[in-house]
């Protein structure tokens, strides 16, 4: 079976985070979403709340009662899911294979990727960016894997288990921070003096599913740190793009017509490798004001070739005026995508000139 590639991405401090970027007042200050009075509960809250053992799912009172400096923000969340929606469709523009798990965190299978530690260490970049928050990210082979390296180093965290550190990595990890194994499940395996995924090895399958049902062939997995869930994405691509930012800001047109063409490769390349259909191809600068504009053009048939692409994309970029402005950000997308079945079998990529 092939190896596969998995990345977990989880928000820090979500809500706590949208807060404190909203209302600059309260960054560096511990905040608590939630509301404050007897019966209120505490959402989240920010890194600075939190040595004081204030978290999610603590009640005001108590929260009030270890950091009398806490300040309660009453939860919006509209915003959040406005905030997980822009995440979800810039993941989506990496690899179709996106599963969302809450509005803050998603798997993603990114094996047909050369490295899932630079896919993620972009994604971080870009989240950064975009919406002006911290993710962190878990890199493996599986999603169990991931979503333990997720929290690794958080916040703003990214870590990494290669294939050769699984079965050591498994071996010293504490059954209860297994992704698959619930509290009550954890309680009985401690009772029965399993406490770790060494531990857990020394079990036969049979004895396993015998103590726990079916989930007991999973559970064996898990302690070789085997888990064969797969990712699954809940909704469909709408757009695919690439883009960079630039070390240094320019206006320089051959050199701007040589990024345009390296972003242009990407997006062919992962075009390609999903078969993506899509009538429209989106132009998107970024200024050193930090304007931004988008330029597009619909076909009246899905790019088909990269000759196409080119021909566009410079026609897009030549058609803009730069106002004496220098550019930091160029990126490319194709978008209005046909839907599945609707051109099938007519649609032919054109493998020839250009398109590596
Ligand atoms: N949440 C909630 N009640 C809980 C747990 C979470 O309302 N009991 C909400 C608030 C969080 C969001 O879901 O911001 C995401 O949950 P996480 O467990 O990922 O927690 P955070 O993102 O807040 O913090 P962390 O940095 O630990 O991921
Ligand atoms: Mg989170």
């Amino acid at each position: 079976m092939k190896q596969r590639k998995i990345i977990h991405i989880d928000m820090d401090a979500f809500y706590a985070s949208v807060e404190q970027r909203d209302r600059p007042e309260l960054r560096g200050l511990p905040v608590a979403v939630g509301h404050d009075g007897p019966r209120g509960v505490v959402a989240t809250a920010s890194y600075e709340a939190r040595p004081f053992g204030v978290h999610s799912a603590v009640s005001s009172v108590l929260a009030r009662r270890r950091c009398p400096e806490l300040i309660f923000v009453p939860p919006r969340f509209e915003v959040y899911k406005a905030v997980s929606q822009q995440i979800r469709s810039l993941l989506l523009e990496y690899t179709p294979l996106v599963e969302p798990l809450s509005l803050d965190e998603a798997f993603l299978d990114v094996t047909t990727e050369r490295s899932a530690t630079l896919v993620a260490r972009e994604i971080k970049r870009r989240i950064r960016m975009e919406t002006e928050l911290t993710a962190s990210a878990g890199i493996s082979v599986n999603k169990m894997l991931a979503k333990i390296a997720s929290d690794y180093r958080k916040p703003d965290g990214l870590f990494t288990i290669p294939p050769r550190q699984v079965l050591s990595f498994v071996s010293e990890l504490p059954i209860e921070r297994f992704f698959g194994i619930g509290e009550v499940t954890a309680a009985k395996m401690h009772r029965l003096g399993i406490h770790t995924g060494a531990d857990l090895r020394q079990w036969e399958e049979a004895e396993l599913v015998r103590q726990f049902g079916k989930a007991g062939h999973a559970y064996y997995g898990y302690g070789r740190g085997i888990d064969l869930r797969e990712v699954i994405p809940d909704r469909i691509r709408k757009s695919l793009g690439a883009e960079t930012t630039f070390t240094l800001d320019t206006d320089d047109p051959k050199q701007l017509l040589l990024e345009l063409e390296a972003v242009r490769r990407e997006v062919w390349s992962r075009l390609l490798r999903h078969e993506f259909r899509g009538r429209t191809v989106v132009l998107k600068l970024k200024f050193d004001d930090f304007r931004q504009i988008t330029r597009s053009r619909s076909l009246s048939e899905p790019v088909d070739s990269y000759s196409t692409l080119s021909r566009i994309s410079d026609e897009l970029l030549a058609s803009v005026d730069f106002h004496g402005r220098k550019i930091r950000l160029l990126g490319l997308t194709i978008g209005n995508a046909t839907g599945a079945g609707t051109n099938c079998g007519q649609m032919r990529f054109d493998f020839g000139q250009g398109s590596r």
